[in-house]
């Protein structure tokens, strides 16, 4: 079951836990952040947010407006510098763990000859890319853990171009917000600039040394150690740098859209 359970209700100790699972990942100081969490109240929540909980509906939009905030918070916290753990070879997860919206075998099927990769917004080469093009560019790889919000975590390895290596190369404007994936799946997200020109953002080609698996993402998949499992957009179809918000496929259903790990 991959729906996000909307039903809140006016059930106050959901609601507590909605909001404390949204506010506690990024207070980094241990005993303020206890402190906020055991003293949160159903009228601290109505008072962070600027909405009377008198239904359903305003119980969702409260925990947005908390979300968004977060993303705030999570963005003047994210240290461009810093660098999630990497691991030895001997330490991946083998069978890596498959998640989509849908099962393995309805995976998307994408042919590499006739692949392209559109990139346009705010960038000054609009051309589109073969595979063996992203492929003759400087390639790097990593090993790093992916962290799901269903409760599970696995450390893989891959490899490919740089994602701020290719940004450069096609002019973007790093100054713009956002940067945008849609997926040949339907999936889509976008993510904040910081966390696109970071050092370990991959546009990753291969996983374990290897060409992309069609169920991990082939031909393409946005790898970010930096953020949890579904800001990092599988068989990537096109790019787009963007000042404007796009949320994404599980961010409009009310994930987090900053979705740090
Ligand atoms: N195109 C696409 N990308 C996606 C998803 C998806 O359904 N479609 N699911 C996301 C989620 S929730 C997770 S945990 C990871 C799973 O990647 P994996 O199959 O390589 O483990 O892909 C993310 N990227
Ligand atoms: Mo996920």
């Amino acid at each position: 079951m991959k729906t996000r359970d909307k039903s809140t209700g006016l059930d106050e100790p959901t609601i507590l836990l909605e909001a404390r699972k949204l506010i506690a990942p990024r207070i980094e100081d241990r005993s303020r952040r206890d402190f906020l969490l055991r003293s949160l109240t159903l009228g601290g929540v109505a008072m962070l947010s600027g909405c009377s909980l008198s239904d359903n509906e305003s119980v969702d939009t409260a925990l947005s407006a908390i979300s968004r905030f977060n993303d705030r918070v999570q963005g003047w916290l994210f240290n461009p510098n810093a660098m999630a753990p990497t691991y030895p070879q001997s330490m991946i997860t083998r069978p890596f763990p498959f998640n989509a919206f849908y099962s393995e075998d309805e995976a998307p099927t994408v042919e590499e000859e006739s692949y392209r990769l559109e990139v346009t917004g705010l960038v000054a080469d609009k051309r589109s890319w073969r595979l063996d093009e992203l492929r003759a560019m400087a390639q790097t790889e990593q090993i790093t853990r992916h962290i799901c919000v269903e409760g599970w975590s696995a450390i893989g390895r891959w490899g490919g171009v740089r994602f701020s290596d290719f940004l450069r190369r096609v002019g973007a404007d790093t100054d713009a917000k956002y940067v945008g994936f849609k997926c040949a799946d339907d999936y889509y997200t976008s993510i904040d600039m910081a966390t696109a020109l970071h050092a370990q953002t991959l546009l990753a080609l291969t996983y374990d040394g290897a060409t992309l698996p069609r169920q991990y993402g082939f031909p393409m998949k946005l790898r970010m150690p930096t953020k949890l499992g579904y800001k990092n957009p599988k068989h990537i179809q096109a790019i787009f740098v963007s000042n404007t918000y796009s949320g994404g496929y599980w961010e409009d259903q009310g994930y987090n859209w900053f979705g740090g790990s």
